[in-house]
């Protein structure tokens, strides 16, 4: 599972149709997508999540829904991505027997969610303009922090390009968070294919 996280593409509608853009990220190389929509009601983002489901399946890559564990019941995803203010991780964990990921912004969130999260999302690690309400980004030092802090993988999110994805990497975390450094892309094959092959190299 872990290999897979290593690129980890978050689709946004504001760059494009999430089915468009997973197609392109999983064309590039991408293992993970998550799909990531705030606005739209239940039963779009439920349809989106079978569409995402079938092109997942056709390219062996894990799908994992942001803040909807009931979609990602009843789309068949791996997983579901959880905030601080979501379900907590220990209820969700009673009843889903699939991935789950919980944000974290300091050392004090990550060990409360270690227990029964499969991963955390730390960040955002630089800044982003990309989530609206971004908090204070944590560095790399206050990735490194949470890393240490914590057993289970970490994966680094908010502002990761091909230009400090190995930065992050080199702090221990299992993998890169990207929306805009995939989504925002004019190639966005291209785009996953070299944050894929960066991060491959460096695991080598
Ligand atoms: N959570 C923390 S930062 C972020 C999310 C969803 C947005 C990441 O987007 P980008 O474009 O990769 O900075
Ligand atoms: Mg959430």
């Amino acid at each position: 599972m872990l290999e897979k996280m290593r690129v980890y593409f978050i689709t946004d509608s504001r760059f494009g149709k999430h089915e468009e853009l997973a197609e392109k990220a999983l064309k590039g190389g991408v293992r993970t997508i998550q799909l990531r929509e705030k606005k739209l009601p239940a039963r779009e983002v439920y349809e989106t999540a079978k569409r995402l489901r079938k092109l997942t399946y056709d390219y062996d890559a894990l799908l994992i829904i942001n803040d909807r564990v009931d979609i990602a019941i009843a789309s068949y995803a791996d997983g579901v991505h959880v905030g601080q203010s979501d379900l907590p991780a220990k209820a969700i964990r009673d009843f889903f027997d699939g991935v789950v990921g919980v944000s974290a912004h300091t050392v004090e969130e990550a060990r409360g969610a270690e227990k029964y999260a499969d991963y955390l999302g730390v960040g955002p690690v630089f800044r982003t303009v990309t989530k609206e309400d971004a908090k204070t980004p944590i560095g790399i030092d206050g990735l490194q922090e949470i890393v240490s802090a914590v057993r289970i993988p970490v994966i680094g999110i908010g502002g990761i390009n091909e230009s400090n994805a190995i930065d992050v990497l080199k702090c221990g975390a299992a993998g890169i968070a990207v929306v805009s450094a995939i989504a925002g892309k004019k190639n966005v094959v291209g785009a996953a294919r070299t944050l894929v092959e960066l991060c491959d190299d460096y695991y080598m």
